[in-house]
């Protein structure tokens, strides 16, 4: 059993060792989180959402209008580092296409 201490026989005596559970936590997941403006065109948001994160015409149209309505939505959950770079290089391309589009991220 775990924590158990196992005795085991040395030449000098009996040692005492304690066994610790596996460690088997699983790494920590992040949304990555579209945030609504006033400026940003719906077809370039749309567009976003295929681009970065796969998504057919139909369900970017849900998300986008989500977005619009509800203020922000989740696009997708990563892990961090791949979370990273969606975040980097959406809020790149809406940056060079003068878009104000602000990609975030937050723990899942
Ligand atoms: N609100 C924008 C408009 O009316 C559309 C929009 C949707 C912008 C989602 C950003 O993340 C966004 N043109």
């Amino acid at each position: 059993m775990a924590n158990t201490p196992d005795p085991a026989s040395t030449p000098e005596g009996v040692l005492e060792i304690e066994e610790s559970e596996p460690k088997v936590e699983e790494p920590p997941r992040y949304n990555v989180v579209l945030l609504n403006d006033d400026y940003t065109p719906m077809e370039f948001v749309v567009g976003v959402l295929e681009r970065f994160f796969a998504m057919d015409r139909e369900q970017a149209v849900r998300v986008m209008l989500h977005v619009h309505t509800r203020g922000k939505g989740v696009c997708g959950t990563f892990s961090r580092e791949i979370a990273e770079t969606k975040v980097s290089k959406v809020n790149r391309f809406s940056r060079e296409h003068q878009h104000p589009l602000l990609c975030t991220m937050e723990h899942a």
